[in-house]
């Protein structure tokens, strides 16, 4: 009957029980997690989800929301109960706003990233978020797990560039809070209960996002340095010779570039001498690359650069970048690895590195590292080739996860922690962290009906 309901409320577009056409929303990005559901929802308006987390609030079954499936962690697929219902958001894709004097755009969650992009960019403005599964990841997912990517450096994560949020409660309610304020000192910010909250605690319907003039023409740096320490003491140096104009600080390492190379038609290899680390950067400083040369030039005479390609073109720039995101499926072509998405303070992540080394090599002799990563905001995927399951993978990540937190990071920066790190909240959050997070989840989702089994 429940099923019944719910098909006429979204209406003959908005269903599919089809086992071919849900197979894409029961499988994640990875193919790590497998579910079933019995039937897979796409509403088409903010009322059509309110009606139907209502109705299934009312008959007490569980629902996972969707937008790209992108998760890293699992996170936007149903356990395997068949008991769960998917809420794909991919049909509400309009941009209902955009005001160009307040820099602010008002989107539907299930706008693709890049198309808030683009739109952006139509009117002259720039919509800062960027990540390599911009072109199908959505919005809404991209709130619901606060997502950081390559430009955070400059311009935050995805909680620092939204301003409004709508979303629907486990009841049914939809809370508008759709502003599109700087300031607002009104009471609780309750938008952020939803930002970072993986669809435990509401749905996201829409959300008004900040906008950035459009720094126009960047330039596109590769640099290859001797070591990840050189690497955090050049972020220094250039944001001491050319300020905030960093928009992007990516670090690779030698062995993810061949990773790449290997896996990925068309990337090309960047220098003709191999090192072990490489920099990827985008700076918004406009024809005016003067000062940046100069910066780079006094990089190389202190020995904190090799080499440094600057990408003479805009196809150029797209090409190096591509390589960059890339990197995430050419790990997935390459076999199974576990998965270390670990953020540590900028300062410490040479001795991260360091340390890590030698726990791999003392737990796991020979398995292969694949670190790369957001260094200028101490994020970094200390991937391993390994087979997960096995007790010597949980030694692994046991050993990476203290080691990030012992020297004040934290085991999830920037992916969620979804059904992969349940386990780990509870160990490395302290007692009175979870508990006021189970107060807000019982608060918010009595029924524990919205995405269970995830976070915690
Ligand atoms: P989904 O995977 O569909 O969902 C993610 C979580 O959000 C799930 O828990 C889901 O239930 C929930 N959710 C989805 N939509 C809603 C909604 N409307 N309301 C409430 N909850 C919702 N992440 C980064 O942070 N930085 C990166 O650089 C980065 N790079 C990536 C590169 C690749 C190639 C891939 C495959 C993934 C990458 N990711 C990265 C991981 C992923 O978090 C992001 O792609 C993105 O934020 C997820 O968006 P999505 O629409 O695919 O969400
Ligand atoms: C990236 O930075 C993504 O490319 C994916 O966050 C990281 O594959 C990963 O571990
Ligand atoms: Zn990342």
């Amino acid at each position: 009957m429940l099923i019944e309901q719910l098909k006429s409320i979204v209406g003959p577009k908005g269903w599919t029980s089809d086992p071919a056409a849900m197979a894409p929303s029961l499988v994640d990005w990875r193919g790590a997690f497998h579910g079933s559901a019995p039937i897979v929802l796409s509403p088409a308006s903010t009322d059509e989800v309110a009606a139907v987390v209502s109705a299934c609030a009312a008959a007490g079954v569980a629902i996972v929301p969707q937008g790209g499936n992108t998760s890293m962690c699992g996170g936007a697929v149903p356990d395997e109960s068949g008991q769960q219902i998917v809420l794909r958001l991919g049909r509400m894709n309009r941009i209902r706003a955009l005001d160009t004097e307040n820099f602010s755009i008002e989107v539907e969650a299930g706008c693709i990233l890049e198309h808030i992009q683009i739109a952006a960019r139509k009117a002259g403005r720039l919509f800062a978020l960027s990540l390599g599964a911009e072109g199908s990841c959505q919005i809404g997912g991209n709130l619901a797990t606060n997502a950081g990517g390559i430009n955070v450096i400059r311009y935050g994560t995805a909680r620092a560039q939204t301003l409004g949020l709508e979303a629907v409660l486990a009841d049914g309610t939809v809370i508008n809070s759709l502003r599109s304020l700087r300031k607002d000192t009104a009471g609780y910010d309750l938008k952020q209960l939803f930002i970072g909250s993986e669809g435990t605690l509401g749905i996201i319907t829409a959300a008004t996002l900040k906008l950035f003039p459009d720094p126009g023409l960047k330039t596109t740096v590769l640099i290859a340095i001797e070591s990840s320490g050189a690497a955090v003491r050049l972020l220094s140096h250039l944001r001491r010779s050319i300020g905030d104009s960093i928009e992007a600080f990516e670090l690779i390492s030698g062995y993810v570039f061949g990773l790449v190379d290997r896996h990925i038609p068309a990337s090309v290899p960047p220098f003709a001498t191999e090192f072990p680390w490489y920099v990827l950067a985008n700076t918004a400083c406009g024809d005016d690359t003067g000062s940046l040369e100069q910066a780079l030039q006094q990089a190389v005479e202190a020995n904190l650069a090799g080499d440094a390609i600057l990408a003479k073109s805009a196809a150029e720039s797209a090409a190096l970048w591509r390589i960059r995101h890339s990197i995430a499926e050419a790990e997935r072509a390459a076999g199974k690895a576990l998965k270390h998405d670990v953020a540590v303070p900028v300062s410490r992540i040479e001795e991260f590195l360091q340390r890590g080394d030698r726990l791999l090599a003392e737990l796991a002799p020979g398995a292969q590292l694949i670190a790369f990563g957001h260094v200028g905001d101490g994020n970094l995927h200390y991937n391993v080739a390994m087979e997960p399951g096995s007790e010597q993978a949980a030694r692994v990540t046991e050993a990476i996860y203290a080691l990030a937190t012992g020297l004040g990071g934290s085991f999830s920066a920037e992916h969620g922690v979804g059904r992969l790190k349940r386990e780990y909240l509870v160990q490395y959050r302290n007692e009175s962290e979870i508990e006021l997070m189970r107060t807000l989840k019982r608060a918010m989702d009595p029924l524990n009906i919205l995405n269970p089994g995830k976070v915690i």
